[in-house]
């Protein structure tokens, strides 16, 4: 059965509540206060079935000082009975309440003039002049108006055909999003413990479902679903749902929450939006006022930037703006928001939010900003990813991030994001998404560095990897930085040996005089065996006059990188034949020495024909190289 959800509107006392009574059989006023007063203080439900379809009511206050409830309910609609008293016509809250729904793109509805009982046939078309007048060029000009009375019953009939009508005209929700459901209501039944309800908005809970409370991030589990009042193993998007959880307490839950899949959308209090004046605003939206969000079920307060040379927007203007929040919030790219004047609170404003992880924005970027949330705003899936890659510059995006800007499931995500790369714009370099262009760029600025640094140091092989990374790369992700290289790589402009980048054409050219030195250095080394020199012996035996002892070190720092020399410790340099002859030397000893392979200290001495003085390091190293073992006095030989 396909199920819609509807939402009263209407000014005070015009009769919504009872019209859904009438309808269902259920009064949605369940308060003891609104028995009692005769109002309606915070949302109702109740459901009726229409052959085929449920409808789910959402019924809302008319009273001016509860529209902050009603926009807590509206959000999730499908559709709007827009309820107008026969004997009163259109009031400020009819007016308020639509240019809500409008703003909140609610896009399917009908007129109810209710208490026609009430009224004279005159003062009846008179009213239906009014509403034809309040909904001209919007989404409900051409919508049904029926006329009934909730007393009498009549045009009850004809109402339940339209609901039914305008149910099968209603869109199914879009299966590519990520469960949520924003909380509107929470509370305890004995026995279950907390209880909360809301429109799924998206995705789908089935009991037993692992999911997450946002802001707070706190882990709940499923224990139970229920729709329109009967239990059920799984309810779908656009149904009004009652979630039983546990892993949390009544207390830790309020309005406003969203309940999510886990892990995939993040908090945010910045957010760049495109937003639209009320004509009827006493004043301008203007930069840095303080404002009410309501988004979802949630509202918030913060202050507003608006995005334009003269920073404001006069009413019945629309631009962008930027949203700066005082407490975290869950918001997507798409959704839709109403903004409320802080004091007195009165819908002034409402829009759709274009980049919910914003960043501050200078002066100086207004147009380059203008043009990313212009982009932002139309329709292709596939554009408006290339545009949030893209504004991510130099740093990439990866799926995640787009998956909490979005909302999208990330198979979704995947074969948009194929669809984007098709045209070139962006690329994927190991999971990483990045604009083509920037990705060029960065490499070309690689092989510069690199180029440069050979230019500046001959002698040395080549740039640390690690260098570069940070001097190129210091905000990307690790991965992008890979790829970058590996792509630099294969496409032979670099060689990477261990943590050394140079250019695949660069040797170190050395003069005829380097290369006698480099010869006379390894040679004496080569002649000491395991009884090295220290690096300034070395130097000094070699001709080098002490002024030169830097230009030395590079000459031997050579011989290390090729595999002549190896550093044994900080001035303990060995010829790679001694330490191959030792190597040998343990092996052989290994095997004279039955199975525990044990040689002590002294043995170690006579073994590799050394003093003390250069047992110990030799030691050491052979230790720290995993070629021997301490074990007591003893060393075992490992290898
Ligand atoms: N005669 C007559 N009275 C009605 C009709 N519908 C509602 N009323 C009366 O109008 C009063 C207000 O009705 P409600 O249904 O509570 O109005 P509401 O729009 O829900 O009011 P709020 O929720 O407070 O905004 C009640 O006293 C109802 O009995 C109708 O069709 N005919
Ligand atoms: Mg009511």
């Amino acid at each position: 059965m396909s199920s819609i959800v509807i939402g009263t509107a209407g000014h005070i006392d015009h009769g919504k509540s009872s019209l859904v009574q009438a309808l269902t059989g259920k009064n949605p006023d369940r308060l003891p206060e609104e028995k009692r007063r005769g109002i309606t203080i915070d949302l109702g439900f109740a459901d009726l079935e229409l052959g085929d379809v449920r409808v789910g009511f959402v019924d809302v206050p008319g009273h001016e000082r509860f529209v902050k409830n009603m926009l807590a309910g509206v959000h999730g609609i499908d559709a709007v009975a827009l309820v107008i008293a026969a004997d009163e016509g259109v009031m400020p809250q009819t007016r308020e309440h639509f240019d809500i729904c409008r703003l909140l793109g609610v896009s399917h509805g009908l007129i109810v003039i209710t208490k026609t009982d009430l009224a004279e046939e005159e003062m009846l078309s008179l009213v239906r002049a009014e509403a034809e007048e309040l909904v001209a060029g919007s989404f409900l000009e051409r919508a049904p108006m029926i006329s009934v009375s909730a007393k009498t019953g009549s045009g009850l009939e004809e109402l339940r055909v339209t609901l039914r009508q305008i149910a099968a005209e209603t869109p199914a929700r879009s299966a590519d999003f990520l469960t949520r459901l924003p909380v509107d209501r929470a509370f305890t039944m004995k026995g279950f413990g907390a209880v909360v309800t809301g429109t799924l908005v998206s995705g789908q809970i089935s009991e037993g479902d692992e999911l997450e409370l946002l802001p707070v991030r706190t882990r709940v589990r499923v224990r139970g679903v229920q729709v329109h009042g009967a239990p059920v193993s799984r309810a779908a998007a656009g149904q009004r749902t009652a979630v039983n959880l546990a892993g949390v307490e009544l207390s830790a839950i309020e309005r406003g929450m969203v309940l999510a899949a886990v892990g995939r959308f993040a908090n945010t209090q910045i957010l760049d939006v495109h937003v639209e004046v009320l004509d009827s605003a006493p004043r301008s939206l203007r930069t840095r006022a303080r404002i009410r969000l309501h988004i979802g079920s949630a509202e918030v307060l913060g202050r507003v930037r608006v995005l334009n040379q003269r920073g404001e927007l006069a009413p019945g203007k629309a631009g962008f703006a930027q949203l700066r929040l005082e407490t975290p919030i869950v918001a997507l790219h798409d959704e839709r928001f109403i903004i409320r004047s802080y004091s007195p609170a009165i819908t002034i404003a409402g829009g759709v939010v274009l980049d919910s992880m914003a960043t501050k924005h200078r002066g100086k970027e207004l147009t380059k900003t203008d043009k990313r949330l212009r982009d932002l705003m139309q329709p292709e899936r596939s554009r408006k990813l290339t545009t949030f890659v893209l504004a991510a510059g130099d740093q990439g995006m990866k799926s995640d991030q787009l998956i909490a800007r979005t909302g999208l499931k990330e198979t979704v995500l995947a074969a948009a994001l194929n669809d984007a790369q098709r045209d070139g714009n962006i690329t994927e370099a190991a999971g990483v998404f990045i604009g083509t262009a920037n990705l060029e760029r960065l490499a070309e600025a690689v092989v510069e560095e690199v180029k440069s640094h050979h230019k500046r140091d001959p002698l040395s092989r080549g740039l640390s990897r690690e260098l570069l990374r940070e001097r190129l790369f210091d905000h990307a992700p690790p991965e992008l930085f890979r790829a970058a290289m590996n792509r630099l790589e294969s496409k032979g402009a670099l060689v990477i040996e261990k943590d050394l980048v140079r250019l695949r054409e660069h040797t170190v050219d050395l003069s005829t005089a380097d290369s006698m030195l480099r010869d006379k250095i390894a040679a004496i080394y080569e002649a000491a065996q395991l009884e090295p020199p220290t690096l300034d012996q070395a130097l000094e035996r070699a001709g080098v006059a002490s002024a030169q002892r830097a230009h030395g070190r590079k000459i031997l720092q050579m011989l290390l990188d090729n595999g002549t020399l190896v550093r044994a410790q900080s001035d303990m340099f060995l010829h790679v034949t001694g330490l191959n002859r030792l190597r040998q030397l343990l092996q052989n000893f290994a095997l004279q020495h039955g199975p525990e392979r044990l040689i002590d200290v002294s043995q170690f001495k006579e073994l590799a024909g050394v003093s003390r003085k250069y047992a110990i390091p030799l030691l050491e190293y052979l230790d720290r190289e995993r070629i021997t073992r301490r074990a007591g006095d003893k060393r075992i030989i490992l290898k």
